[in-house]
């Protein structure tokens, strides 16, 4: 049986309306994922995790692979069997999200995914390895893959990232194909009900999945991840999240670790919430103590709001040792080894 999640996502831009008179705009943010309903896990018995305990279902195991939400098992899937079949790790961590890319149930990554105000689908993204190469596309269009299109501006370009029309540009001149421009039925459908109100609210349901956030490491230790999006739904054209940021919806780093993240990017970014987990275990902290860090610290910064804003971190460290916390109850993660693939359930700072 296929896990399910239902998310939340309540937004409330006062005085807009679907044409976009983006005047007068204030913010009310709600990101609240709940937890799995008829969730079938792999392992029996495994549920919220305490604080400060590592979650892990098999410690120390690599290559070992770790994904947000439970959209995270068939890309873990992917992700392993492209190591058996002989690919990297960075290979690994491109071809586990580009499943849940074309994964048509999820509203928020691909093009499938919802679309901004203005009717349009723009999606972000991210790739980086352990020895710090990355790269990144964001507000792209058009493009089914955009994680292996962040992997062209690390591999090809000069560049870390490339955004909007010279990201689709870049697209075509590598030969990807280019889309037509068009909702998918369920996302035109939830598109046309917002029209009416042209408002984040009431709040706005969102089945199955969220943002892919994916890390990994292989069997000698080295490390990659990748994070792929549309961003949050009815965002302002041009809005661009945390996902395609290095160091806040991702980061990577062979000495240390890896981490990325998931929820509200506005909350993630402002404390550079996956290097600040990378950083925080290079002191010393556990994944899970850098993780609870993470989420003290972006509560300390989004204080006024935070009952309205979900973030979650997940994060390796290179003895394979695994952290997850969120801010609010329901966020989760998959984690993998060549013969096992299980989902686990973060704490978090509220209960
Ligand atoms: C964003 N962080 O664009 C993404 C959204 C997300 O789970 O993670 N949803 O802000």
């Amino acid at each position: 049986m296929k896990s399910r999640m239902m998310s939340l996502i309540s937004l409330n831009f006062n005085n807009l309306n679907a044409d976009s008179k983006l005047t007068r705009m204030s913010q009310r943010r709600k990101f609240i994922k709940q937890s799995l309903m008829g969730s079938a896990l792999f392992i029996p018995g495994v549920s919220t995790i305490a604080e400060a305990k590592a979650p892990s279902l098999f410690k120390g195991e690599k290559p070992l692979i770790l994904s947000t939400w439970n959209h995270g098992l068939p890309a873990n899937a992917a992700a392993v069997e492209k190591l058996k079949t002989g690919g990297s790790i960075i290979d690994a961590v491109e071809t586990g999200v580009k499943d849940t890319e074309l994964d048509l149930s999820n509203l928020s990554v691909g093009l499938q995914g919802l679309p901004d105000r203005e009717g349009i689908t723009t999606l972000d993204a991210s790739i980086m390895s352990g020895d710090g190469s990355c790269g990144a596309v964001a507000f792209v269009r058009q493009v089914k893959h955009p994680i292996s299109l962040a992997r062209v501006v690390m591999e090809k370009t000069p560049h870390v990232m490339i955004v909007g029309e010279g990201a689709r540009q870049l697209a075509i001149s590598e030969g990807f194909p280019i889309e037509k421009e068009e909702l998918s039925p369920k996302a035109k459908e939830a598109y046309e009900k917002w029209k009416i109100t042209s408002q984040y609210k009431p709040i706005i349901n969102i089945e199955n999945h969220d943002t892919i956030g994916m890390i990994g490491m292989d069997a000698k230790g080295n490390m990659a991840g990748s994070c792929t999006t549309s961003g949050l739904s009815y965002k302002m054209h041009g809005r661009v999240g945390d996902s395609p940021i290095i160091g806040a919806g991702l980061f990577v780093d062979n000495e240390v670790g890896a981490a990325t993240a998931t929820g509200l990017g506005e909350s993630i970014i402002r404390i550079c919430g996956s290097f600040l987990i990378v950083e925080l275990m290079r002191q010393g902290r556990t994944p899970q103590e850098a993780c609870e860090e993470a989420v003290k610290r972006l509560i300390a910064k989004n204080s006024k709001n935070i009952k309205d804003i979900q973030a979650g971190f997940l994060a390796m460290n290179k003895d394979g040792e695994v952290g997850a916390y969120s801010v609010h109850p329901g966020f989760n993660f998959a984690q993998a080894t060549l013969q096992k693939n299980g989902m686990i359930d973060s704490g978090s700072h509220f209960k």
